[in-house]
């Protein structure tokens, strides 16, 4: 870590070309939707930006005020195939005016089965695969635990520190960070095991990955005996938790001692998966082939869907009719998933990830040498830069805060993650062009500087 020499424009001193910020933020006509908010939704969801998108286009939000702001944060991994992409709104459409709901395990429809074909072929693994699909990732960890259950008969679950896997009280129970997701939400699930997750940048092991590995079963043999467990689950790079990539040989030794165990090893890609890092799915960048993977977010292109797919065996362990759901695979969220999954396989977007990513190490190069920043790291289009007190590891979440409080100012839509909030997470659609992707991280970089002076 040293000190960057260059100093960079000032995020006035960028020019404004995909961007557009014509009133103050908020804008007079956010105002006053936001008296309303203020009255009528609750406090508890939380408002990230003081303002209302009003329509979106690829990687630009438009507020109701007519500010147009680079989306570095595609709805939290979901629009990877651009905002509102027209392929996926015109599906959309055509399917809403045939068949908006039949309730799938009621009548069925052609759309989920092609849905479920599509994930047996792009997830890793040569072995016959099935699905059920859900709505919200949440339901997808949900089922896969239940499923994993059901299959081994036993039913402790095993968890990664500093894992996100929801808000429903099982994966509530299963994600790390108490404050805000579980403080006042208790009792929680039982049976459920934490252990270290690979940390090169914080834990003891750094690129150890093998090492790493080790010291989290010596945890779980703590904690639970193996007979008794039914899965481990971990997100093959953490998302909320940091954007935390592990060391090679990790995730590898873990799903090797699960199977040596009779354990379902479960990857949650709901986050890291379709397309984001590179590769169809994050798992495939560690050599290792899960059991079950759980998807949503991109894979919905905008509409709420969720899946969890597993070797056929375990899939089909469970009895007739014990998972579902009224509104599970919804033929309009179906419609829009093959259209997205179609942009993303004529778009080769795991290639353009990569691209956007080297392009984003490339511009964020010179706030990596700054001494407040520990590590810009991720995998392809998948980045965090992780934030400390100078020339320290201590965590510095206040400047992260600084800096996302003027991105909207500045005409960016950022979000931050990492167990102590001090990560500024990019996750732009894949489609950003390298004309937006350069205006953002020069504008975000010049904010972080003028933060830091
Ligand atoms: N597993 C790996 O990233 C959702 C959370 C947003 P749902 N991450 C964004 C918020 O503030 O609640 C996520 C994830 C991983 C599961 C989930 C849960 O997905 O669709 O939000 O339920």
């Amino acid at each position: 870590m040293t000190t960057a020499t260059t100093t960079p424009t000032t995020a006035a001193d960028v020019p404004q070309v995909a961007r557009k910020i014509t009133t103050a933020i908020p804008g007079p006509r956010a105002l006053e939707i936001q008296k309303d908010y203020d009255r009528y939704v609750t406090a508890g969801v939380g408002q990230h930006e003081p303002i209302f998108a009003d329509s979106a286009s690829g990687a630009t939000i438009t507020d109701v005020d007519g500010n147009r702001f680079i989306d570095l944060a595609a709805g939290i991994a979901v629009a990877s195939v651009g905002n509102t992409a027209p392929e996926v709104t015109t599906a959309i459409q055509d399917q809403a005016t045939k068949l908006l709901h039949t309730c799938f395990a009621t009548t069925p429809y052609a759309g989920y089965v092609e849905v479920c074909k599509k994930l047996a072929e792009l997830t890793p693994g040569s072995f016959p695969k099935k699905s059920i699909l859900l709505n919200s990732g949440a339901e997808a960890v949900e089922n896969a635990v239940k499923i994993a259950r059901r299959y081994s008969g036993k039913s402790a679950v095993i968890v990664m520190e500093n894992a996100f896997h929801g808000r429903t009280n099982l994966t509530m129970s299963m994600t790390t960070k108490a404050s805000p997701y579980k403080a006042g939400f208790g009792g929680f699930a039982p049976d459920i095991y934490r252990v270290p997750f690979s940390y090169p940048l914080r834990d003891a092991f750094g690129a150890d990955g093998a090492a790493a590995a080790r010291a989290a079963i010596d945890k779980i043999r703590l904690l639970v005996d193996p007979g008794d467990v039914a899965a481990i689950i971990a997100e093959p790079v953490q998302g909320e938790g940091g954007f935390i990539v592990p060391a090679t040989g990790f995730l590898e030794g873990l799903l090797t001692w699960a199977h040596e165990n009779g354990i379902v090893y479960i990857s949650d890609e709901i986050q890291s998966g379709f397309c984001r890092t590179g590769e169809w799915f994050a798992s495939t960048h560690f050599a290792i082939v899960p059991d079950m993977i759980t998807t949503a977010k991109a894979i919905g292109g905008g509409m709420p869907l969720s899946a969890v797919t597993g070797r056929a065996e375990i899939m089909d362990s469970v009895q007739r009719g014990g998972i579902g759901g009224t509104y599970s695979g919804n033929p309009v969220s179906c419609a829009a998933a093959l259209a997205a999954i179609g942009i993303m396989e004529r778009e080769d977007l795991p290639a353009r990830a990569a691209h956007v990513g080297a392009l984003a190490d490339e511009l964020l190069a010179p706030l990596a040498a700054s001494s407040r920043v520990a590590e810009v790291r991720g995998l392809g289009a998948m980045i965090g830069i992780e934030f400390v007190k100078p020339g320290s590891l201590e965590p510095d979440g206040d400047i992260v805060r600084r800096i996302l409080a003027r991105a909207p100012q500045e005409g960016l839509i950022i979000l931050s993650c990492g167990i102590y909030g001090n990560v500024i997470r990019l996750l732009p659609p894949l489609t950003i062009s390298n004309e937006e992707l350069t205006e953002a991280v020069r504008t975000l970089s010049a904010i972080a500087f003028e933060e830091m002076a």
